[in-house]
């Protein structure tokens, strides 16, 4: 592959069109559409016992009222469990419209289809249903206790026992010379991204088929699972995703019931339907994650090496488990990051709730994980009295130790091998950036001023680049354009520009000559989603490939043409020419005119710059026999096992004691995804997730009561981050090609977010000297914790 174009910091090509209002978003599409409303449940625990639609009746406009009753096949049934996993011993999911019992607020009972979203929901608002309240179970602690149970049959609440192990722990530890024992909290949050979810349907009759656009990231998935509740075949449903603003993880759950129930009326009404969610839906019937109780034992020696690490995490998993318990095992395998931990014990207890389902919401447990890790290293530098970068440096896996086999099974079945990295260099690299060994000063200075100063840091691992596949098609057009087509989705991480960097760089041609579309069942069909930091890895090893593949087969006709060897063909900047003979050259645009002889045969120009006579010409057929007609390759890529990107994040916090407001003063971040497509990008994804991470330290969680009311569930109530309160981030990058690619990527969507709670407490608890033990940490809680003199 040339190097032009992979590795160059090319600015985004989707953003002119989004930021000047071009962008096609899903409330775009179908102005003339009908309009969806729902009524969800006011109760976290209810038993309905009857609905009354008379009221709604007579409201003019109203076009629809679906209630269970009404869903028919396949669409009565429960909703799939998208990732089993044989721990999985109570898998429990929900019905599009509840069957009997909410088991959350936010439940959608019934669905009201009128011409439009003000008729919709004032019908929606005249429909009574009554109700049974039952118990509610909210938070792991009440799940655990279980006075009350969410589901009937599940009389423990307990949905998984996960359990993993690489030796004998209690042995371990009870030979160990210190060990230490403490319990901290992570608390619930949840993806926000700027567009909630959404559905446009069009059924045809005329053919009986649908096209559904969805703000998703799996538009693939989506149209497997209309296909099947609907009893459609496959090649019936189209499912596109338009732009997409932001998913976070939350779009990747599939079927979401309004994904099922907006085509089911489309086809049904024999008319355009649409539903978009609002921002109060968003909060209470999409999904959350990361609330756990973290139990941790750890065993260590004199130097602060770790012997034996045992871990119990109690984890929320919500009403229902599409997903699995696929977030709980990412905190379990990736826990321990870059350190060598020689015996090591996870378990896991993933517990049923009455709040809104848990799916991986970016970085997916491993925030977590990371915070259970992170501090557990700064308890043992404190006993010990050590450095708190001196213990974690003395625990890292060296440079020599890869590929680091864990003996752990990742959460795909496969083995979790950590690939590559330079976890010393990292770390050695993040002191340099924030000065870790100059602080005193720094702390001295701001004392001065009557602020107290702390830093923290967090070094962390990624999974990323999951299977099985993703492919790609790839064809160049007569016109000289070059089409890039994924089924993979979009939802802002810049693919538009890096797929077509790759296509770019692989076939010798202009950027501004690929055109790239993803996410349209139209254009590809096979594709497994966006999530995971898996496109850089997986989808752009499968165009790498797919343009290869097109590349082979232009040199193989140019070479022809040009009566050379294919191997003596380059192609630069769009034209096919024998190496080091300038002059000797024909466009890729005419191998492609050439590669199909009905396009030949009226391209004037293509025929005299080869000066065959055209079709019929026998002694220089312009495709080769046996080829096929036409200038394109699909190809896909199946990763072995995930690649581990790395990174560590420091962080300095100045601390007001009158006010106890928590501002930060630096963030610094090294960060390593193997080779980078485009660094701009990368550094734009660890902007965006140090962001996330910010909010999940410092200010947003889901505030349930214990009724299950989300009391915070507006922008009004639930803190995010402004600007105001993101910090500069001082990015320096580190490059471990991983080998398991040919083109020695790792991901990087996720990294930003995965260490912000944990360096953002160490560095609170150096400043105020009091152990944080949960997080997000507000600066009323910082008051309380440092007034009463205990540990939160
Ligand atoms: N990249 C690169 N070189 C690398 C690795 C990545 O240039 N070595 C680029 C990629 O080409 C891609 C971006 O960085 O443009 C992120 O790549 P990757 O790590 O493969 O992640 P995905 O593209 O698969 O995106 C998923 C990831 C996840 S899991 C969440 S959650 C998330 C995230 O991306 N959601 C996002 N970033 C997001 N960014 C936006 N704007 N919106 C979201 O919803």
């Amino acid at each position: 592959m040339t190097t032009k174009f992979f590795g160059e910091p090319v600015r985004r090509r989707e953003d002119a069109r989004l930021i000047i209002g071009q962008g096609r978003y899903l409330d775009d599409i179908g102005s003339g559409a009908y309009a969806a409303a729902f009524v969800r449940s006011p109760y976290a625990h209810a038993r309905v016992l009857d609905i009354d639609v008379s009221a709604a009746m007579d409201v003019e406009g109203l076009l629809a009222i679906y209630t269970y009753e009404d869903l028919t096949g396949p669409l009565a049934e429960p909703l799939p469990v998208l990732i089993p996993h044989p721990q999985l011993t109570a898998p429990r999911t929900g019905y599009p419209l509840v069957k009997d019992v909410a088991q959350h607020v936010g439940e959608p009972i019934v669905m009201v289809v009128a011409t439009d979203r003000y008729i919709a929901e004032d019908a929606a608002g005249l429909i009574e249903v009554s109700y049974e309240e039952l118990p509610v179970v909210v938070g792991v602690d009440a799940a655990e206790a279980a006075e009350h149970t969410v589901h009937d049959d599940v009389p423990d609440n307990i949905a998984a026992r996960h359990h993993q192990e690489t030796g004998d722990v209690e042995a371990a530890l009870a030979a160990s010379a210190h060990t230490l024992s403490f319990t901290q909290y992570f608390e619930r949050s949840a993806s926000m991204p700027m567009e909630g979810k959404g559905v446009h349907a069009r059924w045809d009759d005329a053919d009986s088929s649908l096209r559904v656009y969805s703000s998703t990231q799996a538009s693939t998935s989506v149209r497997a699972a209309i296909a099947a509740k609907l009893e459609l075949s496959m090649e019936k449903v189209e499912v596109i995703a338009p732009d997409v603003g932001g998913g976070f993880g939350v779009k990747i759950v599939h079927p979401w019931p309004e994904e099922l129930l907006v085509p089911m009326a489309a086809r049904r009404l024999g008319h355009e339907v649409k539903w978009t969610e609002d921002r109060r839906e968003h909060f209470i019937s999409s999904a959350h994650e990361r609330q756990q109780r973290q139990e941790i034992t750890v065993g260590y020696d004199d130097d602060g090496r770790i012997t034996a690490l045992d871990v119990l995490v109690w984890h929320d998993n919500g009403a229902y488990t599409p997903y699995g318990i696929i977030v709980p095992i990412n905190t379990a395998t990736q826990l321990c990051g870059p350190y060598d931990i020689p015996v090591y014990r996870a378990r896991v207890n993933s517990v049923y709730t009455n709040t809104v389902i848990v799916t991986p919401y970016r970085g997916a447990g491993r925030p977590q994980g990371t915070f259970a890790m992170e501090r557990t290293m700064d308890r043992i530098a404190q006993a010990l009295g050590i450095d708190r970068a001196l213990v974690r440096e003395r625990n890292l896996i060296q440079p020599d130790q890869f590929p680091y086999d864990w003996g752990l099974t990742f959460q795909d079945g496969r083995p979790l091998i950590y690939d590559s990295g330079d976890y010393p260099a990292m770390m050695a690299k993040l002191k340099v950036l924030v000065d870790w060994d100059g602080f005193a000063e720094r702390r001295a200075a701001a004392e001065a001023r009557g602020k107290l100063l702390g830093i923290g840091m967090a070094p962390y691992v990624e999974g990323t680049g999951p299977g099985p596949y993703e492919g790609a098609h790839v064809q160049v057009l007569g016109s000289g354009k070059v089409l890039v087509s994924t089924g993979l989705t979009s939802q802002g991480q810049g693919h538009e520009t890096v797929f077509a960097q790759l296509a770019a760089a692989e076939l010798g041609v202009p950027m501004e000559d690929v055109v790239v579309t993803t996410g349209d069942t139209r254009r590809f069909g096979y594709a497994v989603g966006t999530f995971a930091s898996r496109a850089a890895v997986v989808s752009g090893n499968a165009v790498a490939l797919a343009a290869r593949g097109v590349k082979e087969k232009a040199l193989r006709i140019a070479a022809e043409v040009l009566e050379a060897d294919p191997a003596d063909l380059e192609i630069d900047e769009g034209l096919v020419q024998v190496k080091g003979t300038p002059g000797a050259s024909i466009p890729l645009r005419t191998v492609a005119v050439l590669s199909n002889p009905l396009r030949y045969a009226f391209d004037e120009a293509a025929r005299q710059a080869t000066q065959f006579s055209g079709p019929g010409d026998d002694s220089k057929p312009p495709v080769a026999v046996g080829d096929a007609p036409g200038l394109e390759h699909t190809d896909y890529y199946s990763p072995l096992r995930s690649t581990f990107a790395s990174g560590a994040h420091a962080v300095v916090v100045e601390i007001d004691p009158a006010t106890w407001e928590i501002q930060i003063e630096q963030y610094a971040v090294v960060h390593d995804c193997g080779t980078i497509i485009n660094p701009m990008i990368v550094e734009g994804q660890v902007h965006g997730g140090v962001a996330q991470g910010v909010g999940g330290a410092l200010y947003e969680r889901m505030a349930y009561d214990r009724d299950g009311q989300l009391t915070n569930a507006s922008f009004m109530d639930f803190l995010m981050p402004y600007a105001s309160e993101v910090p500069d981030v001082d990015i320096d990058h580190q490059s471990t090609p991983s080998p398991l690619n040919e083109l020695g990527i790792k991901g990087a969507g996720e990294a930003g977010v995965i260490p912000g709670s944990a360096a953002i407490a160490s560095a609170i608890e150096d400043a105020v000297g009091r152990r944080i033990a949960a997080m997000p940490i507000s600066p009323t809680e910082l008051y309380d914790l440092v007034r009463s003199d205990a540990e939160r």
